[in-house]
């Protein structure tokens, strides 16, 4: 389970480099370089990945879901088995502290399999009885071929996400993980061979996004599309595959408010913030980006989410006292750094970090940067209207209920929403208000997988999440049945 410097495809149960044997650099953010590469896969292969599918589907779609569940269990064992390897991999392609990877990336991968393996041998179909006359039940049934693409922040996390219920149902898959962080999707492909998974039943395609993704979207044989990803990206998506009246399900991006209101338990909130601002530098599309503060606690909670935000440790993320390790790439570092220029010249003042760190040895080339609090900017500025996607958060102060509102609702993002307060009516008050599909009060990140997950505005369609991915991932079908 160690992994390869070439990584390879997986289709139709075996692992194959792209039909044009051409590769991509796969770098390491953490010290900039190159280690290994990936297939760059076209649409020969995704042709390839969509026969051995259909080819595979008559019989995984009828196979009894306790089959299914027992396959889905072993891989789901084997990432348990192989739970470093899986970690050292997800760090080395991300740039993610290991320790991260060991305490969620890699348990949530084998929590997903888990999950659906469970909940496919539990899931059951509606009846509507009309009395004395008929009786109407409704059949779940596969899609057929579908099409899974995920992106590089949270890499196995939510590549199986989508991958275990897809499977679970009966569908036959095509997946493609981000170019940047392709490695545990591979050690995955070894996994499923080891767990015997029949072949065509899942076929993973690397390569780039327009190019390799763009196939699958595409092919008229691919039932839905399920994708998580940036907002430009699920536009496109929409425009090739709306027409072809594809099912789809888009987690975009998100600009999500933290609403703090001075009744709040401060340690704990402090402590939830810290996280909902910086974890994974702020590459999680469920962090809080923009920091909303009742007046009378502005000062104090400034000052001190400023304190914590110094203190945090930047560096090599295989080191156990790191807190924030690299940025993906260099693209999406300069990204970031592109936007603490804009908010100094949109009138924000940057109360700390920003800056890169200057590194040693081998992380000298990496893409680090100390996480930055920036205070005076206006709602309706670029800093606080569109996704930075990294370790920088703005914070604002506000007086009223009404406008702490009015400020949370104010862009066209609205995946989630934090709420600290101790006032459980303007709790409820406020969490029916906001413009989001997932709200905490008094947390952040804490995740039931039962619950429905997915965005409202330009942060997506459709929910994933329990029985909203089974039944995304099934067509129902309605059966009348007349009596006598
Ligand atoms: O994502 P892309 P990028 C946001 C974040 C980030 C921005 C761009 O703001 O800065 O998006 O990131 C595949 N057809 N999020 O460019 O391109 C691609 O190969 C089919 C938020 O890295 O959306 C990858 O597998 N597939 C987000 C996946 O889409 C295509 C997580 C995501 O990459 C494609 C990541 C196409 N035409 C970025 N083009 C979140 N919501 O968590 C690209 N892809």
């Amino acid at each position: 389970m160690t992994p390869d410097k070439y990584i390879k495809n997986y289709i139709d149960g075996a692992l194959v480099p792209a039909a044009s044997g051409a590769y991509l650099d796969n770098y390491c953010p953490a010290t900039g370089k190159v280690y290994s590469q990936l297939p760059d896969s076209d649409e020969q292969d995704v042709q390839r990945a969509v026969d051995a599918a259909e080819r595979a589907f008559p019989e995984w779609s009828k196979a009894e879901p306790g089959k299914r569940f027992r396959i889905l269990m072993r891989i789901a064992d084997i990432i348990e088995q192989n739970m470093e390897e899986f970690a050292r991999a997800e760090t080395t392609d991300s740039g993610k502290p290991l320790a991260m990877s060991m305490s969620v990336d890699i348990p949530r991968a084998q929590a997903n399999f888990r999950f659906f393996a469970t909940a496919i041998v539990q899931f059951g179909s509606e009846s509507h009885h009309m009395a004395g006359e008929a009786v109407n039940y409704t059949l779940r049934q596969p899609l057929g071929v579908v099409g899974c693409i995920s992106p590089w922040n949270l890499p196995l996390y939510l590549f199986t996400w989508k991958i275990a219920p897809a499977l679970a149902t009966g569908n036959c898959v095509v997946a493609k993980p981000s170019e940047l962080t392709p490695m545990t999707a591979y050690l995955l492909s070894k996994a499923c061979i080891e767990a015997g998974l029949p072949s065509g039943v899942l076929n993973i395609v690397h390569g780039l996004g327009n190019k390799a993704g763009q196939a699958i979207v595409e092919h008229p044989v691919v039932k839905a599309i399920s994708f998580t990803g940036g907002t430009a990206t699920g536009k496109k998506i929409v425009a090739t595959a709306g027409p072809m009246f594809k099912k789809l399900s888009l987690e975009l991006g998100g600009k999500n408010p933290n609403i703090i209101f001075a009744d709040c338990n401060f340690d704990a909130m402090i402590v939830d913030t810290l996280r909902s601002s910086f974890s994974n530098n702020g590459q999680i599309c469920l962090c809080g980006s923009r920091i909303y503060v009742e007046r009378p606690l502005y000062e104090k909670f400034r000052d001190e989410l400023v304190k914590r935000t110094q203190f945090l440790k930047v560096g090599d993320p295989f080191s156990a006292v790191t807190d924030l390790g690299a940025l993906v790439s260099l693209q999406h570092l300069e990204k970031v750094e592109s936007y603490l220029s804009l908010a100094e010249v949109e009138g924000g003042s940057i109360l700390c970090g920003g800056t890169r760190v200057e590194m040693k040895g081998e992380y000298e080339t990496g893409y680090y940067l100390r996480p930055a609090v920036i205070e005076g900017l206006p709602l309706e500025c670029r800093t606080n209207q569109e996704e930075i996607f990294g370790p920088v958060v703005t914070i604002t102060p506000f007086d009223t209920e009404e406008e702490a509102i009015a400020l949370a609702n104010g862009t066209v993002y609205g995946l989630s929403a934090t709420l600290w307060t101790q006032d459980i009516s303007r709790a409820n008050r406020v969490a029916e208000q906001l413009q989001a599909g997932i709200v905490w009060v008094n947390c952040w990140m804490v995740r039931d997988l039962r619950t429905p997950f997915g965005g409202v505005k330009n942060s997506g369609i459709g929910r994933e999440g329990g029985n909203e991915a089974l039944r995304f991932f099934t067509e129902p079908k309605n059966v009348c049945m007349k009596y006598g």
